[in-house]
């Protein structure tokens, strides 16, 4: 029997509302199609929200435990899998210490609430110093910008794209991605509305983008110099005495100081470096300067670069300068029904440099070390070595600079475990591979997302099919797996789960007991019981009161098309710091610092060619690639390049060229591309699926391309953060004989 079923895609920031069809008895989608009455996408989707129900039919995902054997991999019981795994990763906790394991956290964990509610747990308790993710490979900077401006470093500004006049984006190409950090199904609907009542958008970018194309203006700018960009136009409102910063000027710290830093750092010093003339500059100040509610947004682009902490931390700085920063059309802030962008009360200390990382002494950013790191980590000997390594739905060896020298890394491990669906390039090394469900196979809540959506909502997925009997959740798999590690039962890490949430709510909910709070959940399972606690205390929450306003986590089951929570607020921001005495201060030692790097920097020689990355509407990292319907088409893995600079190397348009940078070399087609920025190239991240031994025949066989990370060097961090510098590479490009 066909049912209806409507759940958000959970396969980007979007999260665009769908309608599926679907017969649960067949276990088949007969459907997937844009939900029109969706509260937010409005019936939109992009080509990917097929990708899921593909994912769940691919007959070489992995469905249950295997184990390696020799060359070989064998289906295993869960229960053999789980205690020889948890034996093994326990043996060498207590013979070499807990950061002899090491760990590495991969992107779709982001996008599964459960995974997302039990990470803390899992993290915790394994408590390795070894603990690497594609955050340092994607946001890190932005944290750490937030985390030293708000206190938090999960509250980012969104440009409120509906009520903006004047939209400047730096670093992101939201037409393809979708739009991150900016949560916004459709964005060229936005942007399309935005010119239409008369808008200005500007997009600054080393390349004429899709995004580019829809805009009023595109200026290049040279990569890796945005910081020099946007310091020299802090130093153009300071110097025109422009600086206004608004309802929040009570709260800032530190200008005079800014103004200070800022003095070197003239249009005309940058240009050379940037590219953008000092008058393009200038212009823009005034263009931004005229608009009613400008806004600027910087995004990816702008993070994994030589100066990515500077870069994400000016674009809050400029926006706050000129009062665009909490009000209404300018960078504001969600607040998402599960309240983590509300204050906690407490200032926490910066998490930063607790621990070094052995091979090079690099600083922690939050309990984690760069994942440029982790090749060297796991080549340490003796007492430093790493002797086990888990990946939980991750692929370094592709999404990670130079992976060809973490897959050889690898080798070096003792024992290896993969929490992931696919035999892919990293996974294939596993000893032993731990298939979770897929989407489709349990709940979901857009718990991330809406933290920086640009409608504050609230939004529940359905479980589509049950999963095989015996298949484990991705948190399952975690608490089994502790709770064989410590002697424990599942049952009590589930309940300490619980105990230690509602222990930490209760602060906030006055007159309400315990007892109360699990009684008026215990309707809820598992995580969606964590969930209920966390709306129901949450700033739209009913406090559980009986019967009260409010909402709480069957209220939002009811609502299948999502749940409409207005726009995004002016005047929050105060509620939600998180710093000491409640004060904004723009500076700290690991901005000033870097500082007098950038200021080093514009005296340094700039290489002749330098790599950027680029993504493509039907891709999603390195791992949609296996199925057939987004492997069809024409070579996308190829290096854009400017025809100058193309035939200036006797390189003809669709040629096999060479290129290499310090770290390797690849041999790649060069497709001809006027919107490059002379001297810059382009080749996306996510593809190379030729390593033996994968189990992705449609990925290997039909799209392999070459891996964009063989060429990005793992010693350049963005230094504040440990963030992977994997935009600004120098390389060289050569004509093949
Ligand atoms: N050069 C360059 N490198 C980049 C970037 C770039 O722009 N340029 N971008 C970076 C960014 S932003 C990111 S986020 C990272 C991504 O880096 P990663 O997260 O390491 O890489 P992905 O390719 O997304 O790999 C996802 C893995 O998760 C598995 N998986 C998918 N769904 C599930 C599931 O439901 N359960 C389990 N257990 N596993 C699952 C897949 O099989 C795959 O192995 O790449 C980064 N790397
Ligand atoms: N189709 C698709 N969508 C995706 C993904 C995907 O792989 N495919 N990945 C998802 C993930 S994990 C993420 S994090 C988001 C990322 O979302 P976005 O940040 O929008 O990602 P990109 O499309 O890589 O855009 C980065 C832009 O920065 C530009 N750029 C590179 N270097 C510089 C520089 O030095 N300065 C400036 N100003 N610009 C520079 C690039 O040319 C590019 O246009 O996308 C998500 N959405
Ligand atoms: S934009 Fe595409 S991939 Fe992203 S949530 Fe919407 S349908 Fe899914
Ligand atoms: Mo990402």
């Amino acid at each position: 029997m066909t049912q209806i079923i409507h759940r958000s895609c959970p396969t980007c920031e979007a999260s665009c509302g769908l309608t599926m069809e679907v017969d649960r008895e067949r276990g088949e989608v007969l459907s997937v199609k844009g939900d029109p009455d969706d509260v937010r996408s409005q019936g939109y989707v992009c080509a990917k929200s097929q990708a899921f129900h593909h994912i769940y039919r691919d007959p070489e995902r992995l469905r249950r435990p295997v184990k390696r054997v020799g060359g070989d991999w064998e289906e295993v019981s869960w229960d053999e899998a789980l205690d020889a795994v948890a034996a093994r990763l326990a043996a060498v906790r207590d013979e070499y210490g807990k950061d002899a394991i090491a760990m590495y956290y991969g992107n779709p964990n982001g996008h599964n609430f459960h995974t997302q509610i039990y990470t803390q747990l899992f993290i915790g308790m394994l408590d390795t110093e070894r603990f690497f993710s594609a955050g340092s490979v994607d946001q890190q900077p932005k944290n750490l910008s937030s985390e030293l401006l708000y206190g938090n470093a999960w509250l980012f500004p969104v440009p409120d794209l509906s009520r903006t006049d004047f939209f400047v984006c730096m670093g992101g190409n939201p037409m393809v991605s979708q739009g991150s950090l900016l949560g916004a199904p459709d964005v060229g609907r936005e942007f399309a509305a935005l010119r239409e009542r008369g808008g200005h958008m500007v997009v600054i970018d080393p390349r004429r983008t899709e995004t580019a194309a829809v805009a009023d203006q595109h200026l290049f700018i040279r990569p890796g110099t945005d910081a020099l960009l946007l310091m020299a136009w802090v130093h153009e409102l300071f110097a025109r005495q422009a600086v206004n910063i608004g309802a929040l000027a009570d709260r800032v710290e530190g200008l005079a100081a800014l103004e200070e830093l800022a003095r070197p750092f003239t249009p005309e010093a940058v240009a050379p470096r940037t590219g953008v003339p000092a008058a393009a500059l200038r212009a823009l100040v005034d263009g931004f300067a005229g608009a009613q509610r400008p806004v600027l947004y910087g995004r990816i682009g702008l993070c994994t670069q030589a100066f990515g902490t500077l870069a994400s931390w000016l674009v809050d700085v400029v926006n706050l300068l000129q009062g665009r920063l909490d009000e209404e059309g300018g960078a504001m802030f969600a607040r998402p029904a599960t309240g983590q962008n509300e204050s906690r009360g407490e200032p926490q200390p910066l998490q930063h440099g607790r621990w070094k990382s052995r091979a090079r002494g690099f600083p922690e950013y939050m309990s984690m070390l760069p994942a440029s790191c982790m090749a060297e980590e796991m080549e340490c000997t003796g007492a430093d070595a790493v002797r086990a390594l888990i990946t939980v739905a991750g692929n370094p060896v592709l999404s990670v600079p130079n992976g060809k020298r973490i897959d050889a890394a690898m080798d070096n491990v003792e024992f290896k475990v993969a929490l992931d669906i696919y035999i892919n390039e990293t996974t294939r090394h596993a000893d032993y591979i731990l298939p979770s469900t897929t989407q489709l196979e349990h709940s979901n809540y857009d718990f991330l997302f809406a933290a920086f959506a640009q409608r504050n909502f609230a939004r529940y997925s359905p479980q589509v099919f049950a999963p095989e009997p015996g298949a484990k959740h991705q948190h399952e798999i975690f608490v089994e797996l502790l709770a064989r590690m410590n002697g424990m039962s599942a049952s009590d890490l589930d309940a300490m789960m619980l105990d230690g949430l509602v222990d930490s709510v209760l602060p906030a909910l006055e007159g309400v007991g315990k007892e109360q709070v699990l009684a008026a959940s215990a309707h809820h399972e598992g995580g969606e019981r964590l969930l209920d606690i966390l709306l129901r205390v949450g700033p739209y929450g009913d406090r559980f009161a009986a019967g009260g306003e409010g909402l709480n986590l069957d209220k939002v089951k009811a609502q299948p098309h999502g749940v409409d929570l207005g726009p995004l607020q002016p005047g929050v921001l105060p509620q939600m710091l998180n710093t000491q005495d409640g004060c904004i201060r723009l500076l700290h030692p690991l901005l000033e610092a870097d500082i007098a790097r950038l200021a080093a920097a514009l005296d340094e020689p700039a290489p002749v060619l330098v790599l950027i990355g680029r993504r493509h509407i039907r891709d999603m990292n390195s791992w949609l690639h296996n199925l057939k319907n987004y492997a069809r088409g024409a070579d996308r893995c190829t290096l854009y390049m400017h025809p100058d600079d193309a035939a200036g190397r006797g390189i003809a348009d669709g040629d096999v060229a060479e290129i290499s940078s310090a770290v390797g070399r690849l041999a790649v087609p060069v497709e001809y591309h006027d919107g490059m920025m002379p001297g810059v190239v382009s080749l996306p991240h996510g593809f190379g699926h030729r390593y033996p031994g994968t189990r992705q025949s449609t990925a290997s066989g039909q799209l392999p391309g070459v891996s964009a990370n063989d060429l990005v060097d793992d010693d350049a961090l963005d230094l504040p953060s440990g963030t992977s510098v994997v935009n600004g590479v120098a390389v060289e490009v050569h004509a093949q004989p």
